[in-house]
């Protein structure tokens, strides 16, 4: 079963889907998106009440094998849209798709070798891993971004190099007409950011970006026990400049308008370490954000 007194590793992650499914066969399907060098399986699930061209939200988190606050906010946002019922309107109008380890390799390595290991398991010649947050084919590796296969954030060996960011854009691009907003969770730092990471040009619908991010921002941040406190702008006016991001490439070439990319609250020594209490403040108030999301995409599509 799911829990959010401990971090579940990437096979608990799977036989809670794989549970939903059997469940609740009219609302939740479970498909691979893809498989890793590894051989693991990339799991989505699809939560959906039926019918043809409804408005899809696309939810990834564990893009980044350390960031290990991501998946429980996946993972709680499938629980509260599958099992909790008073949701179910959620559900009417709006399908979800939510991935909720994009990287299985890089988590499981941090679960038995390396706590802070960040990148994927992809050999190279001298180091393991790309940065799949780099590797995205949209201006890649033009800026923020190693061309050094040692390094945390190296781009791998051209864009789309890697399995797991492959899985992601053949995704995107076979439901691109459905997909209206794409969040894709990391940590740390409480960051709404928004396009681009890869120039600090700003984009045509910045404003409505914008607005709609600082809006969810709002709610977390009133739901909140912890004090969270978000900082709401494009990736490289606020964060820093990195190209090859999967939220650039679904804003720039996916055809999905809203794309963000959230930086959820840390703790622990390390930062990406936030002690297990963390995880149900965080997973709850983030939920406030994302059902504010929900909303303005059931009604403007
Ligand atoms: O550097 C990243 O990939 C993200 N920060 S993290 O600390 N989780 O590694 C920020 C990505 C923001 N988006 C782009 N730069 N495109
Ligand atoms: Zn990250």
């Amino acid at each position: 079963d799911v829990s959010f007194k401990k971090y579940m590793t990437y096979e608990q992650i799977v036989n809670y889907l794989k549970t939903l499914a059997k469940k609740y066969p009219d609302i939740v399907t479970v498909q691979s998106i893809g498989n890793t060098e590894n051989n693991r399986s990339i799991p989505l699930i699809k939560i959906s009440t039926g019918g043809s061209n409804k408005p899809a939200i696309l939810i990834d988190a564990g893009i980044h094998a350390r960031e290990w606050i991501a998946p429980p906010v996946a993972l709680y946002t499938i629980q509260q849209l599958v099992e909790n019922a008073t949701n179910i309107r959620l559900i009417q109008n709006v399908d979800w798709l939510i991935v909720p380890v994009l990287n299985p390799d890089g988590y499981t390595y941090t679960f038995n070798n390396d706590r802070l290991w960040r990148k994927n398991r992809s050999p190279g010649r001298r180091c393991y891993g790309a940065d799949i947050n780099r590797n995205f084919d949209f201006h890649w590796m033009e800026g923020g971004a190693s061309a050094y296969e040692c390094e945390e954030t190296y781009a791998g060996s051209k864009g789309f190099s890697e399995l797991e960011a492959q899985a992601l854009r053949d995704f995107i691009l076979a439901n691109s007409e459905n997909i209206k907003l794409y969040l894709t969770f990391h940590s740390y730092g409480e960051y709404m950011l928004y396009p681009w990471g890869y120039t600090s040009d700003l984009p045509d619908d910045e404003p409505e970006l914008r607005t709609l991010g600082t809006a969810v921002a709002d709610a977390i941040e009133k739901a909140s026990t912890i004090g969270t406190s978000y900082t709401i702008g494009t990736s490289t006016n606020v964060l820093y400049e990195a190209a090859g991001g999967s939220d650039d490439w679904t804003k720039g070439v996916g055809g999905v308008q809203l794309s963000y990319t959230i930086e959820l609250p840390g703790g622990g020594s390390e930062g990406f370490n936030p002690p297990t209490r963390k995880i149900l403040p965080v997973v709850r108030e983030t939920w406030e954000g994302i059902k504010l999301y929900q909303a303005y995409i059931e009604k403007k599509f």
